[in-house]
């Protein structure tokens, strides 16, 4: 140690890492249509990270499993139904904001009833995967995009 400086003060300096945030599970979901566009979805005005441009979804409620709770999203801001075996998983994201860490699956999802609806959003848009980085995403989905071009 040395400096003046002890074993509490050195604990209290690091009292805040990433490790001590609460975790927040959210799933989202990338629908894909049969031209292999990705839906995204402009963040309302009044909403954290209002403006940017994310993959739909929402956070798991206590009780719901992830799947559940996505269909549960997705009917809510999209108007969309969709069945649970049509969901795959994909991959996670991950990303510590101020005061929580998210955690968050994203899912793919090719096949849906209804027609897709901005309920909840600012707007929408269907994008060609090579196209993703042009709008400027949520940091926990940024990452999604590289995977995506590389998957689709
Ligand atoms: N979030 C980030 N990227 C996404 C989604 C669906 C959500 N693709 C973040 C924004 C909020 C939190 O997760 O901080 C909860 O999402 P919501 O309930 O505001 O949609
Ligand atoms: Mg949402």
């Amino acid at each position: 140690l040395g400096h003046g400086r002890t074993l509490q003060s050195v604990a209290a300096e690091s009292r805040v890492t990433a490790a001590s945030l609460p975790t927040v599970l959210v799933v989202a979901a990338a629908l894909i249509d049969v031209d292999g566009r990705v839906l995204i979805a402009k963040r309302p005005q009044g909403k954290t990270l209002a403006g940017l441009w994310e993959f739909p979804g929402g956070k798991v409620e206590p009780g719901e499993r992830p799947e559940q709770a996505l269909i549960r999203e997705l009917k809510e801001e999209l108007g969309i139904d969709v069945s649970e075996n049509c969901l795959s998983p994909f991959v996670f994201a991950s990303h510590a904001y101020d005061s929580f860490h998210l955690l968050m699956p994203l899912y793919l999802c090719r096949r849906w009833d209804g027609v897709v609806t901005a309920r909840e959003h600012d707007g929408l848009a269907w994008v060609k995967p090579s196209k993703l980085s042009d709008y400027p995403m949520p940091p926990a989905d940024e990452p999604l995009v590289a995977w995506l071009r590389d998957l689709l």
